[in-house]
């Protein structure tokens, strides 16, 4: 009897550099303990990760978020941009300086996604990362309001109408969830 072959899904994670991409990834793999994230540096090019879980195969490509990695990306984005069951834009919520550089990006590649005819090939996710459980306290200046002035932003590059996504908060910062159930 020959095995079947596992289904292959590709997770695409493209951000700004220090977004948590890199963190993300090892996230989505389960290697969620402190060595591994004291250890990520600046990812040089890409990160391939692959991931065995169930009956599939994930590859998850990390894209390093540099300006000089961006430009190439966006240069040769069909080298790049090919092949990916689902596409993940990381903004950093605690980087305010850097939402109008973020949001820029993201809609360059959005607008070169948007000229391909299989633009539905895909789902999109959009991360609101480092959205860390006590960001009111480390970051007062992150208020609501701020949040939903990126979020305002973000809807106006690309309308779920016209293509569908979803955006989350996230944090690597919730390994550990205390519940009270008695
Ligand atoms: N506060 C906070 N820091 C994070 C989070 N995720 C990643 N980081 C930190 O952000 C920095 C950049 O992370 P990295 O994964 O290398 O970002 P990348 O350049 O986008 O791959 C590192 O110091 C991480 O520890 C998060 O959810 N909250
Ligand atoms: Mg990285």
């Amino acid at each position: 009897m020959t095995e079947s072959l596992k289904p292959v899904k590709v997770l695409l994670i493209a951000g700004l550099d220090n977004s948590g991409k890199t963190s993300i990834a090892y996230s989505l793999r389960g290697t969620r303990n402190l060595p591994t994230f004291c250890k990520t540096k600046p990812t040089v090019r890409r990160n391939i990760l692959s991931i065995r879980a169930y009956d599939s195969e994930y590859i998850i490509w990390d894209l390093g978020g540099q300006a000089a990695y961006r430009d190439e990306y966006l240069e040769n984005f069909n080298n790049y941009f090919k092949g990916f069951d689902k596409f993940i834009y990381v903004f950093d919520v605690q980087d305010i300086e850097r939402y109008d550089l973020a949001l820029e990006y993201y809609e360059k590649i959005i607008n070169l996604l948007k000229n391909r005819n299989n633009v539905s090939d895909f789902e999109l996710s959009i991360f609101l990362h480092k959205y860390d459980p006590d960001l009111n306290n480390i970051r007062p200046n992150i208020t609501d309001e701020v949040i939903d002035d990126l979020k305002e932003k973000i809807k106006k590059i690309i309308d779920k109408t016209e293509f569908f996504y979803q955006i989350f908060k996230t944090s690597i910062y919730c390994l550990f969830d205390k519940t009270v159930t008695d």
